[in-house]
């Protein structure tokens, strides 16, 4: 474990000075030395503990790490990261060593019904878990907001808070959380939204950070997800430091027209939302050039408590047959960051103004080409920020490639690079469903469901409002002086 008093920077490091951007090097053989902060996630619901299943694998081959917890080190030919991994143990940030030197994920998943979490009990990664990791209750929402917050969540959130207490006492000095749920399931937007709130009560000083999966009406499985998704942004808003929004809709398309896949399962949509999710952790779980920690993210993500919702797009995003026949530059890959094709939510940049950006590389990246990539960038007239920010890029590089999934859709490749930017676009995302819980309700459809679990209609009146106001708000943030 590396230890140090309070986030010591030693060895071979410099930091150089982008034109508005800071990139932190390290030298081959140089350390960060870096006090442990670990990070605890948590998946909730069908979507959100999909989603860890693949996370997990992901992260597993990344650190060369075996389906049973046992790191690769024995055979080290076998996984080229298992031996970039070897004297690295940044991941202890994500994975305890037991004594036994199996890592197990810092990680809990949560469903209020058994089946999906059955999965993970029988599947591949069945014996990478503790059983107390993995949750389930007997009933579900039924995608119902009112029965996975108040009636049936109600009884499983001391539970849940009883083995959040078990993992966080693992930590010697947690960091924080991330929460991976959709905001449309009973489950993920009910059930989340208690959760956090209590979260917010014993560990008021941790950050949060969320992976939410926005409803897509060609793939959502309900007609109230809509009513779920203000109900739970509502309340969970205020308890949540930075929310990665993940839009089925635009991942479903990219799947069929960069990918090819002509009907995108779960599988093939989580494949691709987890490598964006790994670049946004990889400086949490690996040593290296730029240690963006949870709150370096949110400092330069989020100016206003409430305007904390960015947008991820990543590049390239190019199919396994293609492989060996393209490959990108880094001014191709960051080009492609700033196209509405390469989002993982669907709005159009171009109509909004951008308050922040980050860029995440990872792979055979150097910073002179970054640096003319965003002196590319900010000529182009499509890029528009805000008056009041200076225009900032924020870039982190990694040195490892990303890692592919055996049997996945996407090539392998030597460079990629994650975009997390908060622009004003996204307000789009919000009056989309704002509008159509609007339609609903205006009807009053649906709403005998959630009063016979206990709610009141002011409930939904005051979500609702909420909502208005955080479109204001966008509009505010983005008006000239
Ligand atoms: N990306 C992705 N989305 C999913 C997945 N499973 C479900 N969803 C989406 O999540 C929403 C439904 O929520 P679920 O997560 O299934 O619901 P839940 O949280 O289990 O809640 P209940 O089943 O109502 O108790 C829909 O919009 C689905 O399209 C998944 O594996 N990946
Ligand atoms: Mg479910």
């Amino acid at each position: 474990m590396l230890q140090s008093s309070g986030g010591v920077i030693s060895g071979p490091c410099d930091k150089a000075q982008l034109g508005g951007s800071s990139i932190i090097t390290t030298g081959q053989e140089g350390h960060v030395l870096i006090s442990m902060r670990e990070c605890l996630s948590i998946h909730i619901g069908q979507a959100g503990i999909q989603i860890g299943d693949a996370c997990w694998e992901l992260y597993c081959l990344e650190h060369g790490i075996q389906p049973n917890g046992i790191v690769l080190d024995s055979q080290p030919d076998q996984l080229e990261n298992a031996k970039m991994e070897h004297t690295n143990a940044s991941f202890d940030t994500f994975f305890c060593e037991t004594r036994a030197g199996k890592h197990v994920p810092r990680a809990l998943f949560v469903d209020l019904e058994p089946t999906v979490i059955d999965g993970i009990r029988t599947g591949q990664r069945r014996s990478l878990f503790h059983p107390e990791q993995l949750l389930s209750g007997k009933e579900d929402a039924a995608n119902n907001y009112a029965r996975g917050r108040y009636s049936v969540g109600s009884k499983v959130i001391d539970l849940v808070l009883e083995r959040t207490r078990k993992l966080a006492k693992q930590c010697g000095g947690l960091q924080g959380f991330l929460i991976f749920r959709s905001f449309g399931g009973g489950t993920g937007s009910g059930f989340t939204s208690l959760l956090m709130e209590r979260l917010t009560g014993e560990y008021s000083r941790k950050t949060k950070l969320e992976f939410s999966v926005y409803p897509a009406p060609r793939i959502s499985t309900a007609v109230v997800e809509p009513y779920n998704c203000v109900l739970t942004t509502h309340s969970a808003t205020e308890h949540t430091d930075c929310t990665f929004i993940v839009d089925n809709e635009a991942i479903y398309d990219i799947c069929q027209r960069k990918l090819g896949v002509e009907r995108p399962s779960y599988a093939s949509i989580n494949r691709l939302m987890v490598q964006a999710v790994s670049s946004i952790t990889a400086s949490l779980r690996f040593e290296g050039p730029l240690n963006v920690d949870l709150i370096e993210f949110q400092t330069n993500l989020v100016p206003y408590p409430r305007i904390h919702f960015p947008m991820t797009a990543f590049a390239p995003i190019v199919s396994a047959d293609k492989a060996y026949r393209e490959q990108f530059s880094v001014s191709d890959i960051t080009t492609a960051c700033f196209e509405s094709s390469n989002q993982l939510v669907k709005c159009d940049p171009q109509l909004g103004k951008y308050m922040a950006c980050c860029l995440l590389y990872r792979g055979d990246v150097v910073p002179k080409e970054v640096n003319a990539a965003i002196a590319a960038t900010k000529s182009r007239h499509s890029v528009q920020f805000v008056d009041w920010c200076p225009t900032g890029f924020k870039v982190g590089i990694n040195n490892r490639p990303p890692t592919v999934m055996p049997g996945g859709d996407l090539a392998k490749v030597h460079r990629a690079v994650c975009m997390l930017s908060n622009t004003t676009a996204i307000v789009e995302a919000w009056a989309r469903l704002d509008h159509k819980f609007d339609l609903m309700y205006a009807k009053r459809a649906f709403l005998h469901w959630y009063l016979r679990e206990g709610m009141e209609e002011a409930e939904f009146l005051e979500a609702r409002e909420d909502l208005a106001a955080l479109e204001r708000d966008y509009e505010e943030v983005g008006q000239s002086f």
